[in-house]
C-alpha cells in the first residue's frame, strides 16, 4: 500500500520538480513526497484523445498497443481450491450476463441490461475476500459480487424481467436490491458515490455494537468525481472505519474517456488527499484483486480504517445494452480483449499452475451451463406480479419492519469521563 517519504535533503539552490499536472514546483527541505503501490505486471502505454472533424466529435488512440500480455501474479493467500472457486464464480458471472442479453433480445426484459464484461475478476475476487459478518454494496457492474455473496442467477434474471418472485417483487427492472437480513448486502444507489457514506455508516453502526467489520463498495472512474465520494471517504478516514473501496478504473464513464475525467495519473493518488492507504491492481488479474481486498479487509478488522484499491481494467461493452460503444477506438477493445480476465485465469490454472486439467475444466463449464439453464427456466416461468400488488410495499407501515442491532446492543456513552471514553474508543479501534 502507499507509503510516505519525508524528504529532508537541504536544497542549496531552489531545484524544481514536476508535479502531476506538469507545473514546476520548488523543492524545499521540508518537502514531502508520496509513493503509490502498484502491483501490476504491466502498465499500458497509450492515450485516448478527443478529436473534432467535420463537425463530429470522435476519439483516437495513440501509443503502443502491441505489448505482450503479462502472466498473472501468484496470490500470497489463495489456495488451489479457492482459485478454482473464484474462476467458477467468474464463469457464472459471464455466462449469466450472456443469458441476460439473450433474455433481453427475446423481449423478456422490461428495462435495460448492464454488463460487467471484462470486470469479472474485480467483482468476484473482491467479494470473495469478505467474511460472513462483513457488508457489501455492489454497483451495476458487480453482478458477480452478488453471486459470490449468495444471490442466485435466477434472482438477477427475475429482477430484470420484473417478475413476482424477484427480490423486489417486480418493483424494479434493474439491480436495485439487497438483503439486510442474511447476506448483508446493501442495495445499489444510482446517485453515484452515495453508497460510500452509507457504507461508512454501516461500519460505524457495527463499531457502536462493538465490532470492527469490513464494508466493501465500488465506484467508477466517473462516479469518483462526485462530491459525496470525497465526503464519504473522508468521514470513513477520520473515523477509522473499515471501508474497502474499489475504484473501478475501466477507462470510460459512459462516453467520457478517463483522460477527460481527471488530471491525476492514477486515481489511487486520491488516497493521499484522504490520508489513507491505496494500491493499484490489475483488475483483470483475480489474484491481485483478491490479495488487495484481503489485506484491506484485515486492516478493517484491526480498526485501521479505509483502503482505496484502484482496479485498472476496461469496460468491454457500452454503458448498458442500448449503448454500442461506437465511440471507443477498436484498438483499445482489441488490447483489452487479449487481457480477458477469464481467459487469463484459465491459462494460469491450466498451464502455469497445472491446477485444472482439460477434463476438469470441461466438467466445471458443463456444471455452470446446466445450473444456469435450470435457473433461467425457473426465472422465465415465474409469473408477473398482479397489478393490484403495485400499491403494496411502497411505504413502511408502522411496525412492519423490526429494526434491531445486528451484532450487539449499541454502547451508549453517558456519564463517563472523557479519559474513560478515550480508553474505550482506543480498545475498539485497535483491538
Ligand atoms: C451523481 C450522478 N451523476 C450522473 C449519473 C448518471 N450516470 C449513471 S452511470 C454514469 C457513468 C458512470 O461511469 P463510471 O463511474 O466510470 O462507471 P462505469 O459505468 O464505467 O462502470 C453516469 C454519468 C448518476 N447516476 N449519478
Ligand atoms: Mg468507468
Amino acid at each position: 500500500m502507499n507509503s510516505r517519504k519525508h524528504k529532508t535533503k537541504a536544497a542549496k539552490k531552489p531545484a524544481y520538480s514536476k508535479n502531476g499536472a506538469g507545473r514546476a514546483t520548488p523543492v524545499f527541505p521540508q518537502q514531502r513526497s508520496y509513493e503509490i503501490a502498484d502491483w501490476r505486471l504491466e502498465k499500458p502505454h497509450f492515450k485516448v484523445r478527443q478529436i473534432h472533424k467535420h463537425g463530429e466529435c470522435n476519439y483516437e488512440v495513440s501509443g503502443n498497443l502491441d505489448t505482450p500480455v503479462p502472466p498473472l501474479r501468484d496470490s500470497k493467500y489463495l489456495s488451489q481450491r479457492q482459485c478454482i472457486e473464484i474462476y467458477r464464480w467468474m464463469l457464472l458471472n459471464r455466462k449469466m450476463e450472456q443469458a441476460l442479453e439473450n433474455l433481453y433480445k427475446q423481449g423478456k426484459v422490461v428495462g435495460g441490461v448492464y454488463f460487467g464484461l471484462g470486470q469479472e475478476a474485480c467483482s468476484c475476487a473482491s467479494a470473495y475476500a469478505l467474511g460472513k459478518d462483513d457488508w457489501l454494496a455492489p454497483m451495476i457492474r458487480n453482478q458477480g459480487s452478488l453471486l459470490v455473496r449468495g444471490f442466485a442467477p435466477r434472482d438477477m434474471m427475475m429482477q430484470y424481467m420484473a417478475k413476482a418472485d424477484s427480490p423486489t417483487k417486480g418493483r424494479d427492472g434493474t439491480s436495485h436490491f439487497g438483503d439486510i437480513e442474511t447476506r448483508n448486502v446493501v442495495s445499489p444507489i444510482s446517485m453515484l458515490g452515495d453508497l460510500i457514506p452509507v457504507m461508512a455508516g454501516v461500519a460505524l453502526g457495527a463499531r457502536l455494537q462493538g465490532r470492527n467489520i469490513a464494508v466493501m463498495t465500488y465506484i467508477g472512474d466517473g462516479g469518483q468525481s462526485t462530491g459525496v465520494t470525497y465526503e464519504g471517504i473522508n468521514f470513513a478516514a477520520v473515523q477509522n472505519l473499515g471501508l474497502v473501496l474499489f475504484v473501478e478504473s475501466n477507462l470510460w464513464a459512459y462516453s467520457t474517456p478517463s483522460e477527460m475525467q481527471y488530471r491525476v495519473q492514477d486515481l489511487a493518488e486520491r488516497a493521499i488527499g484522504y490520508g489513507i492507504p491505496s494500491v493499484i491492481v490489475d483488475g483483470t488479474d483475480a489474484c491481485q484483486v483478491y490479495d488487495a481486498a484481503h489485506e484491506a479487509v484485515e486492516r478493517a478488522y484491526r480498526g485501521q480504517g479505509p483502503t482505496l484499491i484502484e482496479a485498472k481494467m476496461m469496460r468491454m461493452k457500452g454503458h448498458a445494452i442500448h449503448d454500442a460503444a461506437g465511440y471507443v477506438p477498436k484498438l483499445v477493445f482489441e488490447y483489452w480483449h487479449k487481457r480477458d480476465p477469464i481467459a487469463r485465469f484459465e491459462n494460469y490454472l491450466a498451464n502455469a499452475k497445472k491446477w485444472l486439467s482439460p477434463r476438469e475444466r470441461e466438467k466445471l463449464i458443463a456444471e455452470v451451463d446446466s445450473h444456469l439453464e435450470q435457473e433461467r427456466e425457473i426465472a422465465v416461468n415465474s409469473p408477473m406480479p398482479p397489478g393490484e400488488s403495485a400499491e403494496g410495499g411502497v411505504y413502511c407501515e408502522y411496525g412492519c419492519h423490526e429494526i434491531k442491532p445486528k451484532y450487539a446492543m449499541p454502547k451508549v456513552r453517558t456519564g463517563k469521563s472523557s479519559s474513560a471514553r478515550a480508553k474505550e474508543e482506543k480498545a475498539l479501534h485497535f483491538k
